[in-house]
Parts: structure tokens; C-alpha cells; sequence
């Protein structure tokens, strides 16, 4: 029984200590490729969207380290299994490590963008574990007759061991540090074209920007690593670091970014003043060749992201982005660089962390969430939402200020009105906005009046296009139908 138990804790102490140097690894070389995250990743990409969107809703987001715990967990079990089974016959320690470092490999590769070198890490942490478990179990003959003496050296290693784990995870914790110090003393430069004036409360704070991403930790980027690789169909290949980006004309520009995954009156919009470079002349300069309609966005972290050519060119701002709201793109948001592309939702141009755009066709490649049903074309719907009063409120008679956000990026809004009870549609006022490409925000005095109310809001695009009422789930093209609330005044 006593040496079940040592079997299984030299099991998850050698394991923890193959992660931990793993993750070390990873952090330095290959953010976003450590072990659990390469599994937990291969997990996400293997479950079905439905539940998916289920964990997502009862999770929200801790959905994450619920989901990294539970490979924490399995691993642990693993390894204590193969502790345990490696006290009586060495090879299975051996076998043990392999098959566990080769799952660990194999997730990796099996992400969009896995590469040869992200199944380095798992196979880092399968032969350390594996060579620190024989050498806890083995390193002295378990038959001496001396058991005191014995279990004092197997704590002994124990510890050895333990420390260790910490050490390495302590130096990916520097070196996590040390790229957060590169992110706040990065110099922006004056944008060449700056954002017009817009009125105030138009941007959210950064730090209440939405966010939605797979990646299962936060990938940690060293700016002066960093580039950007442009090739596939286009006459000369370019490689860019930061500073190259840096050097060329920047924009600076409001632009509403949301998220196709967003219900009606949903929280997953914002607005930020975002810096960057203008996609178009760089295609350009790469030599664009004739039939490539698609840009494939591939991040640090192995997300895929497919962007129509044609955004790029037809004059609106889609740019790479190294700035949101005045300071370096957080490390939730993308540092050091990501995609922007007004007037489509965020799983189709704006990629986070990106590392590469190839010049490819819709025919040849679907990325990410395409692969997983979503539509290729990924344009914004017109929608409108009502942030006062919120649902259920509970309101004095008289007036009463109604007002929220529309939006319809690249078509801009031209009208919002407000129904109270199925009643006549009114008219709300909108306030200016700098550009087609922001959202517009809205208000409408109501006279309120004793009783319960429904109030609905529709917007008006700037082509004319009335927002439906018919009501579609956001899968696969984005939600739509009419936010509607009800309030009692009294
Ligand atoms: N690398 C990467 N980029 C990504 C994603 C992702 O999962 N990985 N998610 C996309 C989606 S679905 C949206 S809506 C936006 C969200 O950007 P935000 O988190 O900065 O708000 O990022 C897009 N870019
Ligand atoms: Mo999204």
C-alpha cells in the first residue's frame, strides 16, 4: 500500500516536473505550445459546436481553467497510474512517458496551425518525467533491508524533484514578466492619418472590451521576436518585425469590432480607437497575384482566420493593429500585433497574435470556425440594442431616458426608433459619429406612464435596409430580431 502510494506521488512529481520545464520551453520559444495547452486545444477543436456553446453558457469564462484543470487532472492520474505500475517493472515508466508524451505531441500537431516544433514541448516533458520517475523509483535498490533509510532518500528525491518543478516554473514566469516589460515601454509613433474627433463614451474602456478567443492561456509574445510573415500567392514573400510595421504610415481610427457569437442585446461589442498599419499597401508591395480572394490569418497560437482580398483593397481601414485606446494592444487583445477589418465580425478578420497571412483562395482553404460551419463571408448584420433601463427595471412615472447602441459597420446607421408595447415606431436621436464603421449611440425620451411595458428598439442601415425582425440564433451568421425588454413604472 505504502509503495502504491510512493509509486503514484513520484508519478505527478516527475510529470509536474516535465510540465513545468515544458511550459519554461514554451514560453520562451513557442507561446501557447505547452503541453496542457496543446491538449486542452485539441479538446476544444474536437468538441462538437453544441457543446461547445453549452460549456460556454454555463462556464462563461472559467470555461478555460475548468477545462485545463480537468487535463491537469487526467494527466495527474496518468502519471500516478504509471508510477505505480513502474515500481515492479521499469519498462512500463518507459512506456508510460511514450504514450503519454506522444498524445501530448499529437494534439499538438492536430491544432490548425500545428507545426513540426510544437510537439517539442510534450516530447520535452514525456523524456523528463520519464528519466526523473525511473530515477525516483530505481536510483536505489527498493529490496534493502533498511526501509527508514530508504523512504528518507525517496523524499529526499521527492523534494529534489518538487523544487525543481518550482524553479522552472518560476523562470517561465520571468520570462512572462520580462515580455510585459517590452509591451509598456513599446514607443507608439504619431498615427499619419489621425482619428477624427468623436464624442465621449463612443469608445469602452479597454478594460471592459469584450473578449473571445480558444487560446487557453493568454499567449505571452516577445515584441522583439515577433514578425510577420506575408507569402502564398503573392511575387515576393515579405518578413516584417515591429519595428518594420512601426516605420510605415500609420491610421488611427474608431472601429466598432463584435462578435458573431453575440445574442440579441448581447455584451460581446466594442468600440476602441485603434492604431495601425493599412493592410492594403502592404499587399501590395508583396505583389498580390491574380485569383487570390482569401488571406489566411495564422496566430502565435494556431488560430486560423479567413479574410476576403477584397477588404483589403476597397479603400475602408482594415489594418494590423498595434494599438487600441492609445497604449499597445493588451496581451488579451492581440500584442503585439492583430488584424482589424471594419465591417466583418471578428472571426473573420481579426485575428489576434497574428504571426502570418498567406494569399490564398476561399476554394483552397477554409479556416477555423468555417471548418466548423460558420459562413465564409462574415458580415456584420445591422443590430441595435438597449443598455437604459435595463430589463426589469423599476421606473417613476414621467420621462424617462431610453438609449443604447446601433450599429451596421461600413453601411453606418442612418435611423433608430423605439416601440413602446407593439405601438407606432419613434424616432431616437442619434448622436455623431466619426465614421460608417462605428457604432452609433442612441436616445429616446419616453414619457413613461404606470403599468408594465415591453420597449423594442430597431435600427435603419445607411443604405435603407430596415434591421429584421425575424429572430436567427447566432450560428452560423450572426444573430438577429429586435432587442425587446420589459420595465415596470409606476
Ligand atoms: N488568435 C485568435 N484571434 C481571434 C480569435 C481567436 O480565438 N484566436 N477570436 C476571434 C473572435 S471570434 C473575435 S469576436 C475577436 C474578439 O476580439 P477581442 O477578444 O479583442 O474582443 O477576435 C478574433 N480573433
Ligand atoms: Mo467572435
Amino acid at each position: 500500500m505504502r509503495g502504491h502510494l510512493r509509486g503514484a506521488a513520484a508519478g505527478v512529481l516527475a510529470a509536474g516536473l516535465g510540465i513545468a520545464v515544458a511550459e519554461l520551453f514554451a514560453a520562451a520559444a513557442r507561446p501557447g505550445a505547452g503541453p496542457l495547452v496543446a491538449v486542452g486545444g485539441a479538446v476544444i477543436d474536437a468538441t462538437p459546436t453544441a457543446v461547445k456553446e453549452f460549456a460556454v453558457r454555463e462556464l462563461g469564462t472559467n470555461d478555460k481553467p475548468v477545462l485545463l484543470g480537468a487535463v491537469g487532472l487526467v494527466l495527474a492520474g496518468l502519471a500516478a497510474l504509471t508510477g505505480v505500475l513502474g515500481l515492479h517493472r521499469r519498462a512500463l515508466v518507459a512506456a508510460g512517458a511514450a504514450v503519454l508524451g506522444l498524445a501530448g505531441a499529437a494534439a499538438a500537431l492536430s491544432r490548425p496551425a500545428g507545426t513540426l516544433p510544437d510537439a517539442i514541448p510534450s516530447l520535452l516533458a514525456a523524456t523528463i518525467a520519464g528519466a526523473t520517475l525511473w530515477w525516483l523509483l530505481h536510483s536505489r535498490p527498493t529490496t534493502t533491508p533498511a526501509p527508514s533509510g530508504d523512504r528518507r532518500a525517496f523524499l529526499r528525491g521527492a523534494a529534489l524533484v518538487a523544487g525543481a518543478a518550482v524553479l522552472a516554473e518560476g523562470g517561465a514566469l520571468v520570462v512572462r514578466r520580462t515580455i510585459g516589460r517590452a509591451r509598456t515601454d513599446l514607443r507608439l509613433p504619431a498615427p499619419a492619418s489621425a482619428a477624427k474627433p468623436s464624442s465621449p463614451g463612443l469608445a469602452t474602456p479597454t478594460g471592459d472590451f469584450y473578449r473571445v478567443d480558444t487560446a487557453l492561456t493568454v499567449p505571452r509574445i516577445d515584441p522583439g521576436t515577433w514578425s510577420l510573415r506575408v507569402h502564398g500567392l503573392v511575387d515576393r514573400e515579405l518578413r516584417l518585425s515591429l519595428d518594420d510595421l512601426l516605420r510605415r504610415p500609420l491610421i488611427e481610427r474608431d472601429i466598432t469590432l463584435n462578435c458573431v457569437s453575440n445574442e440579441v442585446g448581447g455584451p460581446y461589442i466594442g468600440t476602441a480607437r485603434w492604431l495601425g498599419v493599412p493592410l492594403g499597401p502592404l499587399l501590395r508591395e508583396a505583389g498580390l497575384r491574380d485569383g487570390a480572394d482569401q488571406i489566411v490569418a495564422r496566430s502565435a497560437e494556431g488560430m486560423t482566420i479567413g479574410t476576403p482580398v477584397a477588404t483589403a483593397l476597397d479603400g475602408r481601414d482594415t489594418m494590423l493593429a498595434v494599438a487600441m485606446n492609445g497604449s499597445p494592444l493588451p496581451p488579451e487583445h492581440g500584442f503585439p500585433v492583430r488584424m482589424l477589418t471594419p465591417g466583418l465580425y471578428g472571426y473573420a478578420g481579426a485575428c489576434k497574435w497574428v504571426s502570418e497571412l498567406e494569399l490564398t483562395t476561399f476554394a483552397a482553404f477554409d479556416a477555423y470556425w468555417v471548418k466548423r460551419g460558420w459562413a465564409r463571408a462574415g458580415t456584420v448584420r445591422t443590430a441595435s440594442r438597449i443598455d437604459k433601463p435595463r430589463p426589469f427595471a423599476r421606473l417613476a412615472a414621467g420621462p424617462v431616458t431610453v438609449a443604447g447602441v446601433a450599429w451596421a459597420q461600413r453601411r453606418g446607421i442612418s435611423k433608430v426608433e423605439v416601440s413602446v408595447d407593439g405601438g407606432p415606431w419613434r424616432r431616437a436621436e442619434l448622436l455623431p459619429v466619426p465614421s460608417v464603421d462605428t457604432w452609433v449611440q442612441w436616445r429616446y425620451s419616453w414619457p413613461a406612464t404606470a403599468g408594465p411595458h415591453s420597449l423594442a428598439v430597431r435600427a435603419t442601415d445607411g443604405d435603407g435596409a430596415v434591421q429584421t425582425e425575424d429572430r436567427a440564433t447566432p450560428f452560423p451568421s450572426g444573430a438577429t430580431g429586435w432587442h425587446t425588454i420589459t420595465v415596470t413604472v409606476s
